[in-house]
């Protein structure tokens, strides 16, 4: 009897084992050594160990599981519960997304987390409303020009073979005269290669990724915009684990935002530092083509604000604000440090 029972228990604990434990599958569009990879990698790892392996997640690099801009939908439907995606890419499904895509709105580290700070109401919304949650966002380093030849001016972008990864990046190219392909990062190494592009925009860390420098001598290093990436995940996925796991998948994901942003910022110098040493020049745009390129800017930003509605204004408005608030204390004491 005795025996029986404990036979019993036994079987009930290793069936609670089995059935608590949750495995996850997190595509991502990038290479394993990017460092939005790696910080996805850790962020699963923190999960693994605060939950005692209760939840495991699989990370999917260089869009092995889904192409990059199929990401969102595949988590939205469920087939995959949790993933990172481009915010940017979702433009034409909702202006907010791309708010981060506007070229020269906000163009530094700080100017760019005020944006992700004002941006972030909305898009917990907005993917609320789609079924999914926010976990938490990452910038990429400010986007620069991959370009064969010396540039001054946006005249001497016209009829370029163009790599865009986004709808503002297709658009830019439109406004420039140049020939948008649109190709994600996993593919961007053999479309250099085989000279279906020959220019593009985007950071020193995808640059370096895709080995551009094996096609391109120069980058302009022109600041324009720091798009992000954002992992999330789908709403009954999340509901359906425990208290303790879901706090656990929220606090690593707190955990990985401040994490990505810090490395994000601190791999931009060593970006450019790694091209220099495959053979690329690091170019300082000259007043000409920056102006060119503000122009081009302001086009898509008005574009932009038409297209986001009172949603779009209320959060440009708050973005400016906070730019404002942040500008007084550092004009008060020009010796503090940022
Ligand atoms: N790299 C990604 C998006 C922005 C970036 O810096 C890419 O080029 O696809």
């Amino acid at each position: 009897m005795i025996r029986k029972a404990l036979i019993c228990l036994f079987s009930m604990t290793a069936v609670g084992a089995v059935m608590a434990q949750t495995k996850w599958d997190l595509p991502a569009a990038y290479p394993a050594s990017n460092f939005h990879t790696e910080n996805l990698a850790q962020f699963a790892a923190d999960i693994d160990k605060a939950t005692g392996g209760k939840l495991k997640i699989t990370v999917h690099a260089n869009a092995s599981l889904f192409k990059a801009n199929e990401i969102k939908r595949a988590v939205q439907g469920g087939q995959a519960p949790i993933g990172e995606v481009l915010l940017a890419n979702f433009e034409n499904e909702n202006p907010l997304y791309g708010a981060d895509g506007i070229p020269f709105l906000a163009t530094s580290y700080a100017d760019s987390k005020r944006l992700a700070d004002v941006q972030k109401p909305y898009l917990d919304k907005l993917l609320g409303t789609q079924g999914m949650k926010l976990l938490y966002t990452v910038a990429w380093p400010p986007q620069g020009i991959y370009v064969k030849k010396e540039i001054a001016s946006v005249a001497d972008m016209r009829g370029l073979k163009w790599r865009a990864y986004s709808p503002a990046t297709g658009k830019i190219a439109e406004l420039i005269g140049a020939q948008p392909v649109t190709i994600q990062a996993a593919e961007l190494s053999q479309a250099l290669a085989t000279g279906v592009v020959e220019s593009y925009m985007s950071s020193g860390s995808t640059g370096y990724d895709s080995k551009t420098y094996e096609s391109i001598k120069y980058w302009y290093d022109t600041q324009a915009w720091l798009p992000k990436n954002a992992v999330i995940v789908n709403k009954k996925a999340f509901d359906a684990l425990d208290a303790n796991t879901q706090a656990a998948v929220l606090k690593a994901a707190a955990d990985a935002e401040a994490r990505g942003w810090k490395v994000s910022e601190e791999k931009n110098d060593w970006y450019k530092k790694a091209l220099t040493d495959k053979g690329m020049k690091i170019m300082t745009p000259s007043p000409k083509l920056i102006a060119d390129l503000k122009q081009v800017g302001s086009i898509m930003l008005a574009d932009w604000q038409k297209k986001a509605g009172p949603d779009g204004e209320a959060m440009i408005a708050a973005y400016v604000k906070a730019s404002a608030a942040a500008a007084k204390p550092a004009a008060a004491k020009p010796a503090a440090k940022k």
